[in-house]
């Protein structure tokens, strides 16, 4: 079992998506938990690319190809998470104008899913306005939103203003997230929750589904 997560992050690191899928099908087959191939298959496997990233190891192509093959891994797992759960109300997610990272929105999206939410993906490059555009589309009271770099984590500020411009900031909760942003920037903003990874953001949403948040 250890030797096929171990392939995975290799694969992954290689970007080579469809090793990866191959690899992922076969690690459930063997009975590994969907949680352990994400965990310690594709994210180390990321986790890797990262550092040789920081390192100037590797370049942008080489991210870009392992990227995909992240999100390929995370699309071949969406299945095999229980989803027996009730159905429940409907969140938007995005990630912010000018900022393409979107896996650590994919997993907050999946995470969600699995709790029995219906997710609104608005995808990567979100203007702040199509937040409020979709939110009203859709009836969405909980919005999602995603950075990835220090230069866009003031886009999610852009977002909460694009509420108050709309009259209807009192009626969502914003939830923000994504590597650098923090607790403390979350209160300087005035965003309503911060959550450090997508599992915990499933749990504040299922709360608030409750009507505890
Ligand atoms: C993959 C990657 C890319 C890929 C993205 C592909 C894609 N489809 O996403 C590509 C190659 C395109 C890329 C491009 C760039 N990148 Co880049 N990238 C990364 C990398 C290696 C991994 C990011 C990632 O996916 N992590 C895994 C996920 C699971 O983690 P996560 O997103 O943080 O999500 C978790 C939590 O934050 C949270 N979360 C995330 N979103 C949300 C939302 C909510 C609401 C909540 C509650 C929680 C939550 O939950 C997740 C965990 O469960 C990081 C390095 C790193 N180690 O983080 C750099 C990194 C983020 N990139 C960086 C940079 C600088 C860039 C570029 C500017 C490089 C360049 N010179 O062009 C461009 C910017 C492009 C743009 N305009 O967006 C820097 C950012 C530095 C900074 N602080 O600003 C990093 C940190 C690398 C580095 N050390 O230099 N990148």
């Amino acid at each position: 079992m250890m030797k096929l997560l171990h392939e995975i992050s290799e694969e992954l690191e290689l970007g080579h998506a469809v090793q990866v899928k191959k690899k992922v099908l076969a690690a459930i087959e063997e009975g590994t938990s969907p949680d352990q191939i994400l965990k310690e298959g594709l994210l180390r496997g990321l986790d890797h690319i990262g550092k040789q990233f920081r390192e100037s190891e590797v370049g942008i192509p080489e991210v870009l190809l392992a990227a995909r093959a992240m999100n390929t891994g995370i699309r071949v797992l969406k299945p095999f998470y229980d989803k027996t759960k009730e159905p429940r109300g409907k969140i938007c997610v995005g990630t912010v104008q000018g900022d393409i990272h979107d896996i650590g929105k994919n997993l907050v999206k999946l995470m969600m899913e699995c709790q029995g939410f219906q997710i609104i993906d608005l995808g990567n490059d979100v203007a702040p306005e199509r937040f409020v555009e979709a939110s009203q589309e859709h009836h969405c009271t909980l919005i999602c939103c995603s950075a990835l770099l220090s230069t866009t984590m003031n886009e999610l500020k852009a977002v909460i203003k694009a509420f108050e411009k709309a009259g209807l900031r009192q009626q969502v909760k914003i939830m923000i997230g994504g590597a650098p942003v923090t607790q403390q920037f979350c209160e300087k903003i005035g965003a309503d929750c911060y959550t450090e990874d997508a599992m915990e953001a499933s749990q504040y949403a299922v709360l608030y589904d409750e009507g505890e948040k």
